[in-house]
């Protein structure tokens, strides 16, 4: 059965709708954002591909997802299939003269290399302020030499250089977010309340964007009733499809993609829900707070029923991975885990205080939102309160 978790009282929801409704529209990206950034995603490839004929350049992440909020980084990943053994060495180091292309248009360029696998993180020149009108700026003198058009400013883009299972999921999320609008909508709602209340620093001891879609997916596909979205890794593929494991670095990412069947409901065979955003929004915390048992319990959204325990994962006590450059602590505070990467708890990087200030945080969103939910009965004054 579900895991749904019902108020009592009925609640009127439409301040909480009408309020999400308002967030989610201003942190989505305009079209012209987008379209832009299309461009310039083209007009980043094509320097590649002067740089290294035969290269590619792979988007994932929010962009791809359709989780991206206002401004947000892109993702790509730099693929080549060049017959260059070590594109990285010494003598072919492609990041560094990668860097160079963009340094020389008046990018701001940092390449990171303490990392196991080079980053190079670039940001489209800025005008100068400074410069008088008809005096020409540093970066316009740049670009002249180049003879290319100017490049819309503020757009950053960090450039991975080895293809991980990052691509996979942001695809499979973006497959998921074309089933609903409301999937998107609860992201981007609980991604912008998470920055609101400081919960969204994997660095500091929080979660990161992508736990929140975790968090929500495993919401609208197991615990919602009936469900919002079916588990797309559990639908049996067409019987003409050759099979149902997909392997990439080891782990299964076959998942379902008929996105027109999909929509169609057919796959959902509890009906439809039409529940609105601000109700899903409020039953989403309650959920976590009063039904998800963080001690025992991991979100899982490939398995059937949504939920697994640590007990039975191993999930148990922190230990120490050494990786090749640094060693990772693995905590299991707070476990999410990967759709795929089944190895690997998302919520890692969230020690004891980070997770008691999630939950805290969550049962006080729950408690305004009930607040300004519960429909004031005249006959009985007092009786809200
Ligand atoms: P922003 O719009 O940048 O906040 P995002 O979804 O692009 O959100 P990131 O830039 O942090 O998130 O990460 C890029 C992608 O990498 C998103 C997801 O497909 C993948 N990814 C991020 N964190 C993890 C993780 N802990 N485990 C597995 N995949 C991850
Ligand atoms: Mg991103």
């Amino acid at each position: 059965g579900g895991r749904s978790y019902r108020h009592p009282v009925p609640l009127d929801y439409t301040l909480i709708t009408d309020f999400a409704k308002l967030v989610v529209e201003s942190v989505s990206p305009t079209p012209d954002e987008i379209s832009m950034k299309q461009r310039t995603l083209q007009r980043i490839t094509e320097i590649c591909r002067n740089l290294v004929p035969g290269s590619r350049i792979i988007p994932f992440g929010s962009f791809i997802s359709g989780f991206a909020t206002k401004g947000a980084d892109m993702d790509v990943i730099f693929a080549h299939d060049s017959l260059d053994p070590q594109p990285f060495s010494h003598e072919s180091n492609i990041p560094v003269r990668l860097a160079n292309e963009f340094l020389k248009r008046g990018f701001e360029v940092d390449l990171l290399i303490r990392t196991r696998v080079p980053i190079l993180k670039i940001k489209t020149p800025t005008r100068d302020p400074e410069s008088r009108p008809g005096s020409p700026s540093a970066e316009e003198v740049l670009r002249e030499d180049l003879g290319e058009e100017p490049w819309p400013e503020n757009i950053s883009c960090d450039i991975g250089f080895k293809a991980h299972l990052g691509i996979t999921n942001s695809y499979f999320f973006r497959t998921y977010s074309q089933c609903d609008p409301r999937f998107r909508e609860m992201v981007l709602f609980v991604k912008q309340w998470s920055k609101n209340r400081d919960l969204n620093s994997p660095y500091f001891g929080t979660l990161s964007s992508y736990g929140y879609v975790l968090m929500v997916a495993h919401f609208l596909i197991n615990v919602v009733q009936p469900p919002i979205l079916p588990n797309l890794q559990l639908i049996p593929p067409e019987p003409d499809t050759p099979e149902s494991e997909l392997m990439q670095d080891g782990f299964n990412i076959w998942y379902y993609k008929d996105i027109a069947r999909i929509a169609s409901g057919e796959l959902l065979p509890g009906g439809k829900n039409e529940m609105g955003l601000g109700q899903l929004i409020y039953e989403f915390f309650q959920y976590f707070t009063t039904n998800f048992n963080f001690v025992s319990e991991v979100v899982t959204i490939r398995s059937r029923g949504g939920v697994m325990y640590k007990q039975h994962k191993g999930w148990t006590s922190a230990r120490e991975r050494v990786g090749e450059t640094t060693t990772y602590q693995d905590r299991y505070l707070l476990a999410l885990e990967d759709p795929f990467e089944i190895t690997h708890n998302v919520g890692r990087t969230c020690g004891g205080p980070g997770v008691r200030r999630i939950r805290g945080e969550m049962q006080r969103a729950a408690q305004i939102i009930r607040k300004i939910s519960t429909p004031v009965n005249p006959e009985s004054p007092g009786v809200a309160a």
